[in-house]
């Protein structure tokens, strides 16, 4: 095979290459896991080093900010029954800082509010029209049609992607929402010299190593550290956090549910390849094709797997079995053949053995739901129509999932 058919992505089901996965329920050495305690004992911490060591990489240090403040709060907001938190989260370390701005609506009451937490593509003054949210000033990716240039956000870019965050409905059914731009803690380049990754070089390192965090890693961490903040608002119930993301960082949501046991639920939205979709299934984008695209995002252990699937001692199905027993959701594009949706939704099935294992239900039939037919189970997922996105329909199966799990409701 030349490289450039190497690179074409398959779209026909019918040439999905037969594939064996590996079964989340047996040891490396061949012995099968029976119960709660083998998993939570020896199966599930191999199965996170696996994805450590060959995917994502590990954190190599333990890293944590070293303040919070809040900036700025009121209760201006375009939302009816809103207020909003403007929290820096700094970490301050050998003469360097990293600062992340985290935007929260929260719905004015005196309980403690369950949250919503993502990250963002482009700046928390694009997730809405709300004038008082601060312009991020670290570097974003240059997108003409939002103003961005010379990868900086202005105020072109309010409100540009309020489309994709249904703060009302948030607010309405009682959540709050966090959200921190995603570049705040690593920006989206291949480039190790910014971001999160030097503050735990040793002397003379300038970029991970193999093993080593790449930029879904640092995007995963800064979750984490958006929920140590949240542990500390007293208008928030930690204990029901949500992480939420699309795409890469549907993948970096993931990922920070399966690191992170504090997340409660975890929502991929069309997270596709190195996220929920089947790396086996060779469909849409492969391991080689987003290896090339985006060498920073993974471990550079995981280029030994371009073309090479089948060698993978894991596949994604176990990245949604990490987060087990908490509640997954998945949600699929029909358009979105790119990010592979019935791989997507095979990763859930898959998991569901582990689930089961916790007597509790995932996703039981190997059968596709029909567009807009959700599933919710303890594994949840839908497919609706449409692209590549994040429209009103996807959060109103989460708000009502969240209600499932936080509100028996
Ligand atoms: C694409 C990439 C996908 C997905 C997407 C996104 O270019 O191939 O894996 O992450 O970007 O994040 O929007």
């Amino acid at each position: 095979m030349g490289a450039e058919a190497q690179y074409q992505a398959n779209y026909d089901e019918s040439k999905v290459p037969s594939y064996n996965l590996p079964d989340p329920l047996v040891m490396p050495g061949g012995r099968q896991v029976k119960n709660v305690k083998k998993w939570e004992r020896k199966m599930r911490p191999a199965t996170l080093h696996l994805f450590e060591d060959q995917v994502y990489g590990k954190i190599p240090g333990d890293l944590k900010m070293t303040s919070f403040r809040i900036v700025e709060e009121g209760k201006n907001t375009p939302y009816k029954n809103a207020i909003r938190k403007q929290v820096e989260l700094l970490l301050e370390k050998d003469g360097k800082e990293l600062r992340a701005l985290m935007l929260m609506y929260l719905p004015e009451t005196d309980q403690k509010v369950p949250v919503f937490l993502g990250l963002n593509f482009y700046g928390n003054h694009t997730v809405t029209e709300d004038v008082n949210v601060l312009i991020t000033e670290s570097w974003v990716r240059n997108e003409s049609s939002f103003g961005i240039v010379n990868n900086q956000s202005n105020e072109k870019g309010r409100g540009v992607r309020t489309n994709r965050w249904a703060i009302q409905e948030i607010i309405d059914n009682g959540y709050g929402l966090a959200t921190i731009y995603y570049g705040d803690f690593d920006p989206d380049r291949d480039d190790f010299s910014d971001g999160v990754h030097p503050f735990l070089y040793h002397y003379g390192q300038d970029k991970p190593r193999p093993n080593e965090w790449g930029a879904l890693g640092a995007w995963a961490w800064g979750l984490s550290r958006a929920l140590d903040y949240l542990e500390t608002d007293p208008d928030v119930d930690a204990s029901k956090v949500a992480v939420m993301g699309h795409s890469r960082i549907g993948k970096a949501a993931l990922w920070a549910g399966a690191t992170d046991v504090r997340f409660a639920v975890v929502i991929s939205n069309n997270s596709g390849c190195g996220g929920t979709a089947l790396s086996r299934r060779r469909f849409g984008e492969t391991v080689q094709i987003i290896n090339a695209a985006f060498p920073h995002w993974f471990c550079d252990n995981f280029t030994a797997y371009n073309n090479n699937e089948d060698n993978l001692p894991i596949d994604q199905h176990q990245l949604v079995a990490l987060i087990a027993p908490r509640p997954v959701y998945i949600a699929s594009a029909e358009e979105d053949q790119w990010a592979d949706p019935r791989g997507e939704y095979l990763s859930g099935y898959h998991a569901s053995k582990v689930y089961e294992l916790y007597g509790k239900k995932g996703l039981p039939s190997p059968e596709m739901p029909a567009i807009h037919q959700p599933v919710m189970n303890q594994v949840g997922y839908h497919i609706r129509a449409g692209e590549h996105d994040v429209t009103l329909y996807d959060w109103q199966q989460y708000i009502r999932f969240a209600n499932l799990h936080f509100l028996n409701r």
